[in-house]
């Protein structure tokens, strides 16, 4: 069984759940603890007993960890990326690439430790210098959600630790091996001990104790919206500070003028790999009148020849649905399109594979109006809907008329067009010629609107929320 990390000891806890494979649900990838609140408040006090030793540490101390665990990270990709594509069924290739990111993360923050930026202000009175630094904020919370089980961990727990915080990571239940080999790593890595904790087990327990507890300084979540509107209401009872990214419903525009193929690939990639289990996924194609009916049948066609399969299995492109909850969302929405009168030209139905697992075919609707519900609820399943613009304004118009706003792209050849979306696209980040998913680690990520709470996540941006300022007036 795999246990908590507490304290600098691995504890077992109360209970344990299995870790069961999408792919195969015969297969049984691992049992994991699960703790309670009573256990959740012993990490909380283990994070707050290590935090006058890791804010002390030098640059080069949390430097040098960091390092280490991202070099570790790194050289054992194959490994750690199949772990990931057992529990969470994105491809092999796929899971390899979020080990990778996340290894780079802690690499890129073992630098950032060395950068954290101050002032100096010119003196407002004779004799008085006045100086702006940065603190660690305490002791951070950390919820991370099931799609993204490693990278995710490691953008939020990497710039705690190089900015001098401690930690208490909480995993989503699903999906709790990455992060347990995350911290498997972390528990080598040279950190004093207390100063990470990794605590197993359900939002509604583990996660609201961490929620609950004066201790915990800030809170770092990545989740639903519905989640993150209760998050939001508890922190704001006791004035934590809370960092949050949620869901979106990110348009992808089509212009008649796009490179037809590019166009294709974009919203391929944007919508169905990752299962279109990313909140960044592109779920409403926007298309201009003049390339819609051309546009459609290429991708229809490009669907259809998408290869759905088992996470390990080579062939496959698009791996499984993560949870049985998750299938049925995905189907309900389906239903509920065609209810909504929305035209299914491809999928929506549950499938068979060579093993028992939650596959379904990659999903697409045409004809849709932006006001069907499944152009306006974010479905997280490889469901895409195409809805028709007259021109560019109405698609601009389209693509910002949505409670969301993290990612925005566009496909088109005409740079004027291209500058002005990058201006008035309502989102976080704009994507031209690139899919609205898949992101760099080194810059800031993040939305707006209902996508996204508190400052910027990743990049130099991270230390906004990873640290406190301190304004000091010195007189000699
Ligand atoms: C990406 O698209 O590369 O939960 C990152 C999510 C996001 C991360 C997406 N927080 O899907």
């Amino acid at each position: 069984m795999h246990k908590h990390f507490i304290g600098g000891e691995w504890v077992a806890g109360h209970s344990a759940s299995p870790n069961t494979n999408p792919s195969d649900l015969s297969e049984v990838v691992g049992e994991y603890a699960q703790a309670d609140a009573a256990l959740t408040r012993q990490a909380i006090a283990a994070a707050n007993g290590a935090r006058a030793i890791w804010a002390r540490s030098t640059a080069q101390d949390r430097a040098d960890v960091l390092e280490r665990i991202g070099i570790e990270i790194l050289s054992r990709r194959e490994e750690l990326g199949t772990l990931l594509a057992r529990e969470e069924g994105k491809t092999l290739p796929e899971a390899v690439g979020e080990v990778v990111r996340a290894g780079s993360i802690f690499k890129f923050f073992a630098a950032e430790a060395m950068r954290v930026p101050g002032e100096l202000a010119p003196p407002m009175r004779r004799g008085v210098e006045v100086a702006v630094t940065r603190e660690p904020v305490g002791t951070v919370g950390i919820i991370t959600p099931w799609n993204f089980p490693m990278a995710i961990p490691a953008w939020k727990t990497a710039p705690a630790l190089a900015f001098g915080n401690t930690v208490v990571l909480k995993p989503a239940d699903l999906v709790p091996g990455s992060a347990w080999a995350l911290a498997e790593i972390i528990s080598r890595s040279g950190l004093p001990a207390g100063a990470f904790n990794l605590v197993m087990g359900r939002g509604s327990v583990v996660g609201q104790a961490l929620l609950e507890d004066a201790r915990v300084d800030a809170i770092s979540f990545t989740g639903s919206e519905q989640t993150g509107r209760g998050i939001a209401i508890t922190a704001a009872q006791r004035l934590a500070k809370l960092q949050m990214e949620m869901g979106g419903k990110n348009p992808l525009v089509v212009l008649d003028d796009a490179n037809l193929e590019v166009a294709v690939e974009t919203t391929l990639q944007g919508t169905f790999y990752q299962t279109g289990q990313r909140c960044t996924a592109s779920s409403r194609i926007i298309v201009e009148r003049g390339i819609y009916a051309r546009f459609r049948d290429a991708l229809a066609q490009r669907t259809r020849e998408l290869r759905v399969g088992h996470a390990l299995h080579p062939s496959s492109q698009i791996g499984p649905v993560a949870s049985a909850a998750q299938l049925q969302q995905n189907l309900d929405y389906v239903r509920l399109g065609c209810e909504e009168g929305a035209h299914l030209v491809h999928g929506g139905e549950r499938i068979r594979a060579s093993t028992e697992g939650y596959y379904m075919t990659p999903t697409l609707f045409a004809d849709c109006d932006n006001g069907m519900r499944i152009c306006r609820e974010e479905i997280f399943g490889p469901v895409a809907t195409l809805v028709p613009a007259r021109d560019y304004e109405e698609a601009l118009a389209l693509a910002n008329d949505t409670r969301f706003g993290l990612s925005a792209g566009i496909c088109t050849t005409s740079l004027a067009r291209a500058m002005d979306f990058r201006q008035r696209a309502e989102a976080g980040m704009v994507m031209v010629n690139c899919p609205t998913a898949g992101v760099d680690y080194h810059v800031p990520f993040g939305g707006r609107k209902g996508s996204s709470y508190g400052p910027r996540e990743q990049g130099r941006h991270a230390v906004e929320f990873y640290t406190t300022v301190k304004t000091a007036y010195i007189a000699a």
